[in-house]
């Protein structure tokens, strides 16, 4: 006798939901907690995430269309990989921080714009968003413990964001500032790290095309491992430079210091532009791992992103630019 066997998970297409009465947010609210309960955890989280994104405000916008003046020299990770290989040292230091992120509660979110402005203002996270438009573009991410990964980020360049801020002439520095809530971030409750997540660029690197407000990723509202619902991605620079998460711009006149500068000065500087030249004090930068192929490649000065951004930094030769 030739009985087929269904695993749980197999269920038969006719008895699946339709995906847009499964992804209704009011159906979610109501009936999919015990659906949750259901699932094995892993699912759960999964599930969660992906809810999350189908109900996010912004979700209308996506997908953006692509700049396509930004091309890769190799595939974009697979986003399954990226959603669950990730540094938010707000949660936790592992790289498996996907569940606990999904805590992280991204509406209401406000966006203060403080400093050197000609008028401090707070703005809602979608009146913000809706202000800019919206394209995707695909860039490599190289973080400075020597693995890289490639991602479709979606957003609006930094300058844009830059100009609608309105900063006065004296502001040399955009510093910006993730979100404090030790309530649902474990890693908050740890006070010897510097915390808030502080970063900062010159006005020229914000100013720089390059530089990238990222709102969403892989077609979609931003998971919030990614650093959701408003992070930064400064594709030529280490990876720490690109903080997420962030509640706060200010304009300023003196070099903000970044966390990772703030923990280890002597390992993590201001610029922590690529170059796989200039090693790390305890390993070296000259390869790189790409996540999710197994394989090693060399690493480019700059990224690969030379060509944008090496005027950048003409005339700062006595500066420790590859921390
Ligand atoms: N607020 C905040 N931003 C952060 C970090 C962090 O721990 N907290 N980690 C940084 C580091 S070291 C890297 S490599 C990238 C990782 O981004 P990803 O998880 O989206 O790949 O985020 C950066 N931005
Ligand atoms: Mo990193």
């Amino acid at each position: 006798m030739n009985v087929i066997r269904r695993r749980g998970w197999e269920i038969p297409e006719r008895l699946a939901t339709p995906a847009h009465l499964v992804f209704n947010r009011r159906a979610f609210l109501a009936g999919g907690a015990s659906a949750m309960a259901l699932l094995p955890r892993a699912a759960a989280a999964q599930r969660v995430e992906d809810l999350a994104k189908l109900a996010d405000p912004t979700a209308d916008l996506y997908p953006a269309k692509r700049n396509e003046k930004y091309v890769l020299d190799r595939p974009i990770t697979d986003e399954k990989i990226n959603d669950h290989y990730n540094n938010f040292y707000e949660f936790n230091s592992s790289k498996e921080v996907s569940e606990q992120a999904q805590l992280l509660p991204i509406r209401p979110w406000t966006v203060k714009i403080d400093g050197l402005v000609e008028k401090p203002f707070e703005i809602g996270i979608d009146d913000l968003i809706r202000k800019m438009t919206l394209e995707e573009r695909t860039c490599r991410h190289r973080c400075v413990e020597g693995w890289s990964m490639a991602i479709a980020w979606t957003g609006f360049p930094l300058a844009r964001l830059v100009d609608f801020a309105k900063p006065l002439g004296s502001a040399k520095f955009v510093r910006m500032e993730t979100f404090t809530n030790p309530k649902v971030a474990p890693g908050e409750r740890m006070t010897w790290f510097p915390w808030p997540y502080v970063e900062g660029l010159t006005m020229a690197e914000a100013t720089n095309d390059l530089a990238f407000m990222a709102t969403g990723a892989y077609g979609h509202a931003m998971s919030k491992q990614h650093g959701a619902p408003l992070r930064l991605a400064v594709p030529w620079k280490y990876g720490f430079k690109s903080i997420k998460s962030i509640v706060r711009f200010s304009f300023v006149e003196q070099r903000p210091k970044g966390y990772w500068e703030a923990l280890q000065s002597s390992e993590y500087g201001f610029w922590a532009n690529v170059n796989p030249a200039v090693p790390h004090p305890r390993w070296s930068q000259a390869t790189e791992e790409v996540i999710g192929t197994g394989e090693r490649r060399p690493t480019l000065i700059f990224n690969g992103y030379g060509d944008y951004v090496a005027g950048l930094y003409k005339g700062l030769e006595n500066e420790r630019l590859w921390a």
